[in-house]
């Protein structure tokens, strides 16, 4: 793939896109794919304008024990909003995920797991799969785990992680994987909201050479429930000594000695939950994203063939960790439907050194590579020397997904890690999607550097102003997506309220994604960001509530505000507002003090990177914080504040404008 004669780098706001932007579909991708340019255009066409007969087709990708007669039955009317897919079908994730593969790829490695340590890795069959997840799944069912119960995971990057998940879907049990940087208090949430009485996690986690104190973290989640859970396993990963609880706390490796290999798939009707994954919005607590079994698969299936254009043999590998929608989706349930050999990575991109990922595809002769544009940044700064001295050559394709990524990044990526000849489908998705709904095909789509380019088969998004108008042509609004596909979400745990409220009454009658969203001439799509009260912080969505919170529940603090401001590595940084109760004194030391108290509360992805002390926030008369004013000061555009004629007291903005932070 060649950059083309003329080509200038655009920021994704830029408004003219000509044709000299784009990266061309290289000859052999284009014969190669599974989908060329003339077949994406004739399946996307029929997938939107014939729904139930398309979807009927691809429900067909996976196994069913009782086939569906029904294909489509969702309605996104506020007050009735209902999402169900192949509803009468009958199936299970793990018989779909391992059983199915036994007979012609038994022998293939399913997963290769990368430690921390270079010098650590284990390779996983299909067979061996299949013979550790019925015996995770007969650990879990001795201990009166059934179907429908809650199960929280709270594991690092190791392969009994995929295990664990898949020995839930396997007796039926629904799933909730805690992310390992969680703190014990965000943990204690999730657990006590899904109502899980088993927790699984691990002795210690190892990230970078560090050790990560899981037990302790579930012991004092535990402490700070209402009501204690029956089961804690904890699966041995360092050796490192913890406190057993006599009962309650039991040794994976003990228990799963005294199980056979062998247990039953049970039986799951398409609309029985899958697993639950806590994300963040733009108020409240966390919410907890449900999603179910048939369209689920059917969506993380189709889609990992599709866009990263899958094919027998190919080794896989995502970044992300199994805590974040995109190791669910990605990491394991996508790949491991197809019968692909998916890596597992429990480290970080920077130890021992930066080239550690390049030295891992190396490693293990990786084609297909799916990354964060936070982690490109990062390595970026870094130089080219630590690329250049691996081969890559293995590699085929390139992967990001997490945020918008900056054209600077996008041609480092292209140029520098794919040599110029692997192409970057940017995919641009949700906890909420499921899967992918807006990327590039690689043998359909031509590429232009920081755009998500076009949407997935059956995704009709829109673009709305405020008031709801659906805007035609090039435009900028909001993202909604028009009608439904089978990876959706179905609901908010225990919430449907909620679910409603959030996604469907903005506009009604579509899903609002939060994001906002350019479409050029040319019918592609660039994501602009959030337009809630959501940051992106290296890829982690984090609710300005949330952080909010935790710095007001701090004794010294009396109101906080919390806005992103840009940041060059993590993308966004988190920019804190905080006004002291009386007789406090703002210092350098309260600042560190705040700073680690929000790591202690949620955990170490939401520490504030710069704290301002500011005697008043900006209020309307009504009392409402105007964060617009709080987002420009952070983001230096002090010319820039807008109308500030309906501010309690306009002295207060001063103020904020004097003592603005300076980044570190
Ligand atoms: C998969 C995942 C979702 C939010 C989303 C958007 C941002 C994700 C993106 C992207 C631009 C991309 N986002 N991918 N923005 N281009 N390719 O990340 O899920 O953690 O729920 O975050 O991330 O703002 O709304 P999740």
């Amino acid at each position: 793939m060649r950059k083309q004669a003329g080509f200038s780098v655009r920021e994704p706001g830029g408004k003219t896109v000509s044709e000299q932007n784009y990266f061309h579909v290289p000859a052999e991708w284009a014969s190669r794919a599974f989908v060329d340019k003339a077949g994406y255009e004739a399946m996307y066409k029929a997938s939107v304008e014939n729904p139930e007969a398309f979807w009927a087709e691809q429900g067909k990708r996976i196994d069913w024990f009782e086939p569906y007669t029904k294909v489509k039955n969702t309605s996104f009317i506020p007050g009735a909003v209902s999402i169900k897919w192949f509803e009468d079908g009958v199936t299970n994730i793990a018989h779909n995920c391992v059983d199915r593969h036994l007979e012609k790829r038994g022998d293939q490695v399913a997963i290769i797991w990368e430690g921390d340590s270079p010098t650590e890795s284990r390779k996983i069959t299909y067979r061996e799969l299949a013979s550790e997840v019925n015996k995770f799944a007969n650990v879990l069912r001795n201990r009166d785990v059934q179907k429908g119960d809650r199960v929280t995971i709270y594991l690092p990057m190791i392969p009994e992680a995929a295990f664990a998940m898949l020995a839930c879907a396997r007796l039926g049990a629904v799933h909730s994987i805690v992310f390992a940087g969680f703190s014990p208090d965000s943990l204690a949430g999730r657990i006590s909201d899904c109502g899980s009485k088993v927790v699984i996690t691990a002795d210690e986690g190892l990230r970078g050479g560090r050790k990560v104190p899981l037990k302790a973290n579930v012991d004092a989640a535990i402490e700070r429930l209402p009501e204690p859970v029956d089961h804690v396993i904890v699966v041995r990963r360092t050796g490192a000594t913890v406190a057993m609880e006599p009962g309650r706390d039991v040794w994976y490796h003990e228990a799963a000695e005294m199980v056979t290999d062998e247990c039953p798939a049970e039986p799951m009707n398409a609309e029985d939950p899958l697993f639950i994954l806590y994300t963040s919005g733009s108020t409240g607590k966390p919410k907890g994203v449900l999603h179910t079994t048939g369209g689920y698969l059917v969506y993380a299936a189709m889609t990992h063939q599709y866009v990263f254009d899958y094919h027998e043999g190919d080794i896989y590998w995502c970044t992300a960790d199994v805590g974040w929608v995109t190791g669910h989706s990605y990491i394991v349930y996508g790949p491991l439907a197809n019968g692909a050999t998916t890596l597992m990575f429990e480290g970080v991109p920077n130890y021992p050194s930066n080239a550690r990922f390049w030295e891992v595809i190396d490693k293990h002769q990786v084609n297909i590579f799916y990354t964060a544009p936070t982690a490109i940044r990062a390595l970026m700064q870094a130089g080219e020397d630590p690329v250049k001295k691996t081969s890559r050559a293995s590699l085929r394709l390139l992967g990001s997904v997490g945020e918008p990524i900056n054209p600077e990044a996008w041609h480092w990526y292209h140029r520098v890690v794919g040599e110029g000849r692997c192409p970057i489908v940017d995919t641009w998705w949700q906890t909420e999607t499921g899967g992918i709904l807006i990327t590039p095909l690689p043998g359909a789509t031509a590429l232009k550097p920081g755009s998500a380019t076009r949407p997935f088969f059956g995704i009709v998004p829109q673009l709305v102003d405020a008031e709801g108008r659906v805007l035609d042509g090039a435009a900028e609004g909001n993202l909604v997506i028009a009608d439904s596909w089978p990876g959706q979400m179905r609901t908010v745990y225990g919430d449907h309220e909620r679910f409603e409220q959030t996604y469907f009454s903005t506009y009604p009658g579509k899903y609002f994604t939060g994001d906002g969203c350019r479409r050029d001439e040319d019918g592609y799509y660039w994501i602009t960001g959030r337009v809630d009260d959501v940051i992106n912080v290296s890829g982690h969505r984090m609710g300005t509530a949330e952080v909010e919170s935790a710095l007001v529940a701090h004794p010294k603090v009396s109101e906080a505000a919390v806005v992103g401001f840009p940041h060059d590595i993590k993308g966004q940084g988190i920019y804190a507002y905080v006004t002291l109760m009386a007789g406090e004194n703002p210092s350098e030391e309260l600042r560190k003090e705040l700073v680690a108290w929000v790591r202690k509360e949620i955990g170490p992805i939401a520490s504030p990177d710069l704290i301002q002390f500011a005697p008043g926030l900006p209020k309307t008369r009504s009392g409402k914080i105007m964060r617009r004013i709080l987002r420009k000061i952070a983001e230096d555009q002090f010319e820039n504040l807008g109308d500030t004629s309906t501010l309690a007291d306009p002295g207060v903005v001063e103020d904020l404008v004097s003592n603005r932070q300076n980044k570190r």
